[in-house]
């Protein structure tokens, strides 16, 4: 059966503690008070995004996001922020605004708070916004940089699923991607028997929350409520930043290219590499209960 730690939770977690329990373990954590000091706290919700920046032109991501065929890895169309707020404050929607370098039109918004001081390597020129609302979810994926992501949580409840580098094959790596098959809140062990061995974190991240996910972890979202998030990301160590720029550049030639070629059939091939890799971690048994394995999770 799947497992599922709760991620750690810690108040005044000293730089040495964060190293020498989470960062070189390599283990998420949240912070529960690295926010304290921050303007941003109170002062970024949905109304003051509206009125200082409602006029910003956003480009709004849905879940054909990772369908093959021409809208894959593209952005589906440009809204007003105001709009694009007012949409997903509402709910029921898989509209998402990620990835977005909100401090380019607004730079003064930088001021409102701090990278975290306890690793080095932040990328400063980078600190982004992810938006979503109710009901939105983030499919499985990791970050192509291998960067280490502090995600700080704003407004509402996201429900967050992590996993571990090296589970990588139990959960359906689709090669050349940095996608998973799998739905991890509803998994289908029958489909994808090596699931049950698989172990990984789950938390609800709170207002004011830091969540640090370590380099190439998976990571899973679902947005329980409207909120956004602000991820400030370090790329510390050689390792890290080169096997990042050799992700992005294999990825984007391969993947892309071989998507514009044969959208179906790349697609296919990739699913079956897939469930090839996850064969050695299959249950040996080979009989797996289905259906009510579900309530377990
Ligand atoms: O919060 C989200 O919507 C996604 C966050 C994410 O994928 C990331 O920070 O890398
Ligand atoms: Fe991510």
């Amino acid at each position: 059966m799947m497992v599922l730690k709760q991620v750690d939770r810690r108040t005044g977690l000293t730089k040495k503690e964060f190293i020498n329990e989470y960062l070189r373990p390599n283990k998420p954590v949240i912070f529960t008070d690295m926010t304290k000091d921050w303007p941003a706290l109170d002062k970024w919700t949905a109304e003051f995004f509206k009125t200082q920046y409602g006029d910003l032109k956003v480009p709004v991501f849905s879940s054909n996001y990772s369908k093959p065929g021409p809208g894959y890895m593209a952005s589906d169309k440009e809204m007003r922020f105001k709009d694009f707020l007012e949409v997903t404050e509402k709910g029921d929607t898989d509209l998402r605004l990620f990835l977005f370098d909100m401090f380019d039109p607004a730079p003064e918004l930088r001021k409102d708070f701090q990278f975290p001081t306890v690793m080095k390597g932040f990328i400063k020129r980078f600190p982004f916004m992810f938006f979503g609302g109710k009901g939105a979810e983030v499919t499985m994926h990791y970050d192509i940089d291998c960067a280490n992501v502090f995600l700080t949580q704003f407004v509402g409840h996201k429900r967050v699923i992590l996993f571990p580098p090296e589970e990588s094959a139990k959960i359906y790596h689709h090669p050349y991607t940095v996608k998973s098959l799998i739905s991890p809140e509803s998994p289908d062990y029958d489909k994808f028997p090596a699931l049950q061995n698989v172990e990984g974190y789950e938390t609800i991240l709170k207002h004011g929350e830091t969540l640090f996910m370590p380099t190439r972890y998976w990571h899973y979202m679902h947005y329980l409520d409207f909120s956004f998030g602000l991820a400030l990301r370090s790329q510390s160590g050689m390792a890290t930043r080169s096997r990042g720029l050799f992700n992005i550049v294999s990825h984007f030639l391969v993947d892309k290219s071989l998507n514009i070629l044969s959208p179906k059939r790349w697609h296919a091939w990739k699913e079956n590499e897939a469930y090839q890799r996850a064969k050695p971690f299959e249950p040996s048994s080979g009989s797996h209960p289905g259906g009510e394995l579900n309530a377990s999770v």
